[in-house]
Order: structure tokens, then C-alpha cells, then sequence
């Protein structure tokens, strides 16, 4: 295979090249050095809910190996490097009534050493990992969980703003709330079909607006700052296209996905209309009449309006939607939705079931959001490509799906107008990739998570990944040559 060829000048000069992690995934140390339990750790030490019981108390030993991280994005020359932090480790029982030093240490040095190699930082606050302290107090069902988050927000920009300017608040609310308290097969691992899922989702929506507006009112003028939620979404076409009731799903289905959140945030400051009549009619049809089961936003609160001075999407996979509304079901939230989405014959499927490659869905999704969200500012936060069974460092498969995705975004740049300002590739290494433990792996470097060592090696795809940078470096820098001197010669 020939190394990924780009459009010429496709890219802006300042696009953002990164990878991203997440500290449950990578960290280990679960209980080094002070840190609290988080409700992943209880939740991987329970047993059975894991792809062979394992837990993330070790995975890739980043909170020790941080050094050799730091080479892999060396190698690599990002630009970018998207992390989040350990609540629990900064904060052992989530609240600043005591600060865990040997944390604040601990990303201090990452940020440091970024910043000297010149990577920007992107830090996510919040990606699943709660302090069990805080779950124990009622977690995400509790409305309390605003006030909690948002002093550690102002925390964590207080100590660690006047170097980290981009921010991400939540990670993926959708898939928190959805997987942990509707399907119970992410941590806190609660099945309250139909009920909790809006509740946290709309607790999620809360604790981000009141952090963000605490950076906006506090911070922002001194560090220059962008703060976001990020976003996980399909891209879905109607199964039918000729069916009036499939194409009414494809909406729907968006919108229970990415509406739900992007809708409150960049539209109106409140649920799309399709969830609120979907909610409302199942309401009616199930004789559901206990307290309101998607929440209201209320006036005496800051309103999610506005909240996100970008729009930073995780994308991963397609779906063909058939409408399911005159299908019998209890009360649920694919009940509520009532679109369910397939995939198609002729899509790849790469490692897990869930995940057909399908690149060119990205494009249409970026065309969408410009289109339904008022043309934000565009930071792919995650997109990558799984390899399961044995290890093949010559991952030529992961390598064209590289190369289609990059070739997709520069169409959406260059042809669809789309303002895209950055890719992170998931995931700088393989990690422990939840309930699927270390068997799924999405790494631009291989760490053999089975050995005493953690030894980090690239991947094919890693080493091309690395060429598209420098390709792209070299050649804006030439441009820019170029555009001086003919500035130069203008001038005399
Ligand atoms: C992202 O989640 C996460 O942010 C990241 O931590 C994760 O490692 C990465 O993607 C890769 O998964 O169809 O029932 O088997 C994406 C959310 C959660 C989507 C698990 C697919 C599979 C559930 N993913 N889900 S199922």
C-alpha cells in the first residue's frame, strides 16, 4: 500500500493533528498515590461485567509511563493531544474540600511536557469516570451533581487554565447516560429503562452550562480559552428512502442521539420537538403519569444556550433507520425513539459488530451539523477504527481507513464549506476499551496489555498518520514562504 496521499492545500495551515485518550482507558494507578475510586473501578472490580473481568487498575500504566506516551506523540508530531482527567485522582472524593497534591503533580508534568514539544493541550473533564464518593451521594441522578461539577470545573481551570485553552466538559453525555442507566452496561451499570436516562442526560446538560458560564464570567478574559461538550453521533440515513415513515425515523433517530444535547446547546435552549412529543405520546399510550420523564429546563439556572464556543463531535459509524413506532415495547428509550438503525450489506464491519467503517458518513454528518447547528467551529474529537483477534502492526485495513476519512474531511473543507479545525485520531494507544476490555483495540500504537512491560510499538498506521503531518507541516510552511515573499517583492 502507497502512503495516504491528501489534496494539496486541503488542510487550513493551523489544522489541529492530534490523538486522544482518556485517563480511565490509560492511566492505571487506580489507587496510587491518593487517588479515590471511581464508579469504573467499582464497577470493573465487581466481576461480570467485563470481557474476562478485566479492569482498567493497570491498563497502559500511563500515570507511571507517561515518559513513554510522551515519545509515541513525539514520534508521531501532533500538533494536538486530547486527554481527560481523573476526577478522582485530583479530587479523591470529588469535592476541593480536599485536593489530591500527587495528582495536581501528575498533570502538571503532562502539561508541561506538551507544551515544550509544542503539542496543544485538549482536556476533557468528565469521560466516565465519576468519584464512587460522589455516586454514593446519587451521582448523575442527583441535582446536586451541578454544583459538584462545576467546582471542579473552576478547579481545574484555576489550576491548570493559564496553559490548557481548549476544554471539553463531558465526554459523550449520550452514551453515559444511555449505557450506564438505561442498558447498565457502562458504570454505574443501573437498567431504569425510560426514566434515568433523561434525567442524567439533562443533569449532564446542566453541570456543562454551569461550567461553562463560570469560565466565561471567570476565566475567559484571562486565559483566552474554548470550552465544549463533546458529542457522539451516527450518521443515519433512512432505511427506505422512498418511505415517508423511514425518513421521519432518520430525523428522530438523530435527534435522540445528537439533538438531545447539540439541539439545547447550539438551537433553542431546550429538547428538540421530537423528543418532547415522542416522550409525551408514549406517556399517554404506557398511562405513565409519575413526575415528567424528560426535564425541564428551568429560568432560575443558567440556560445551555450558547454554552459551547465550539462543536466537538465524536463519529464513528452509519445506520440505515426503519421506523419502529407501531412496534408493542415497555417503557424505554428506544421505545420513546422509536427508529432503529442497521447496517448495510455492503458496509466493512472492522473489529466489534457495532463499529461499519463507513468514512463518507463523516462528511455527511459535518454537512448537517453546519447546516442544523448555525456553521460552528468543527474539532473532530474522536474517530478511529478497531482491530480485533491477533495483533498486525501492518494494519493496512486501519491504514485506508485513514486515508478515506482524511480524503472525506478535506471534501467537507474544501467542497461543503465546513469550518473543520481539528482531527483526533482515537486512540494514541490501545486501551482498555470498556465493557470489551483490552480485546478491542484502536491504537496508533500497540501496547500489549498482557505484559509486565507496556511496551508502546507503532502501528503502519501510526507511521502514515506521522507522514500526513509532516506532509502537511512542510507544505504550509512552504505556502507560507511563498505567501511572504510574494509579499516581499509587492512591497518593493
Ligand atoms: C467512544 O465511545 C469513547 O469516547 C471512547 O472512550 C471509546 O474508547 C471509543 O468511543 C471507542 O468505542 O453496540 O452495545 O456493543 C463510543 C461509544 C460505546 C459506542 C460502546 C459503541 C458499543 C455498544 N461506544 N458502544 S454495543
Amino acid at each position: 500500500m502507497s502512503e495516504i496521499k491528501l489534496p494539496v492545500g486541503a488542510f487550513p495551515p493551523d489544522f489541529a493533528w492530534g490523538a486522544a485518550t482518556a485517563a480511565y482507558q490509560i492511566e492505571g494507578g487506580w489507587n496510587m498515590d491518593g487517588k479515590g475510586p471511581s464508579i469504573w473501578d467499582t464497577f470493573c472490580h465487581a466481576k461480570g461485567k467485563v470481557y474476562e473481568d478485566q479492569t482498567g487498575d493497570v491498563a497502559c500504566n500511563s500515570y507511571q509511563l507517561w515518559d513513554e506516551d510522551l515519545k509515541c506523540i513525539q514520534q508521531l508530531g501532533l500538533t494536538h493531544y486530547r486527554l481527560s482527567f481523573s476526577w478522582s485522582r485530583l479530587l479523591p472524593d470529588g469535592t476541593t474540600n480536599c485536593v489530591n497534591p500527587k495528582g495536581v503533580m501528575y498533570y502538571n508534568k503532562v502539561i508541561n511536557d506538551l507544551i515544550a514539544n509544542a503539542v496543544t493541550p485538549m482536556v476533557t473533564l468528565y469521560h466516565f469516570d465519576l468519584p464512587q464518593a460522589l455516586e454514593n451521594h446519587g451521582g448523575w441522578k442527583s441535582p446536586d451533581i451541578a454544583d459538584f461539577f462545576d467546582s471542579y470545573a473552576r478547579f481545574c481551570f484555576e489550576t491548570f487554565g493559564d496553559r490548557v485553552k481548549l476544554w471539553i466538559t463531558v465526554n459523550e453525555p449520550y452514551v453515559c447516560a444511555k449505557f450506564g442507566y438505561e442498558d447498565g452496561i457502562f458504570a454505574p451499570g443501573l437498567k431504569e429503562p425510560g426514566t434515568s436516562v433523561y434525567l442524567v442526560g439533562h443533569n449532564m446538560l446542566r453541570a456543562h452550562a454551569r461550567a461553562w458560564h463560570s469560565y466565561d464570567a471567570n476565566f475567559r478574559h484571562l486565559q483566552g480559552g474554548k470550552v465544549s461538550i463533546a458529542l457522539n453521533s451516527d450518521w443515519a440515513v433512512p432505511l427506505d428512502p422512498a418511505s415517508p415513515k423511514d425518513v421521519e425515523a432518520t430525523a428522530r433517530y438523530m435527534d435522540f442521539i445528537l439533538g438531545w444535547f447539540a439541539c439545547p446547546v447550539f438551537c433553542t435552549g431546550d429538547y428538540p420537538e421530537t423528543m418532547k412529543s415522542r416522550i409525551e405520546a408514549r406517556n399517554l399510550e404506557l398511562g405513565f403519569s409519575k413526575a415528567p420523564r424528560l426535564p425541564k429546563f428551568l429560568e432560575d439556572e443558567p440556560n445551555p444556550l450558547g454554552t459551547a464556543d465550539f462543536f466537538a463531535l465524536n463519529y464513528y459509524t452509519s445506520r440505515k433507520v426503519k421506523d419502529t413506532s407501531s412496534h408493542r415495547s415497555e417503557l424505554s428509550f428506544s421505545g420513546d425513539q422509536a427508529a432503529e438503525g442497521v447496517t448495510d450489506q455492503s458496509w466493512p464491519v472492522c473489529g466489534v459488530s457495532w463499529l461499519a467503517v463507513v468514512p463518507e458518513g463523516l462528511r455527511k454528518l459535518l454537512k448537517y451539523i453546519k447546516e442544523t447547528y448555525n456553521n460552528p467551529a468543527i474539532y473532530i474529537t474522536e474517530n478511529g477504527f478497531s482491530q480485533t483477534g491477533p495483533v498486525q502492526l501492518e494494519d493496512i485495513d486501519r491504514c485506508q481507513f485513514y486515508q478515506d476519512t482524511l480524503q472525506e474531511i478535506a471534501k467537507a473543507l474544501r467542497e461543503d464549506g465546513v469550518d473543520v479545525r481539528g482531527y483526533f485520531a482515537w486512540s494514541l494507544l490501545d486501551n482498555f476499551e470498556w465493557t470489551e476490555g483490552f480485546s478491542v483495540r484502536f491504537g496508533l500504537f500497540h501496547v500489549d496489555c498482557y505484559s509486565a512491560e507496556l511496551k508502546r510499538s507503532i502501528y503502519r498506521s501510526g507511521r502514515e498518520y506521522t507522514a500526513v503531518i509532516s506532509n502537511h507541516l512542510s507544505l504550509s510552511l512552504s505556502l507560507s514562504h511563498t505567501h511572504t515573499e510574494s509579499n516581499l517583492n509587492k512591497e518593493v
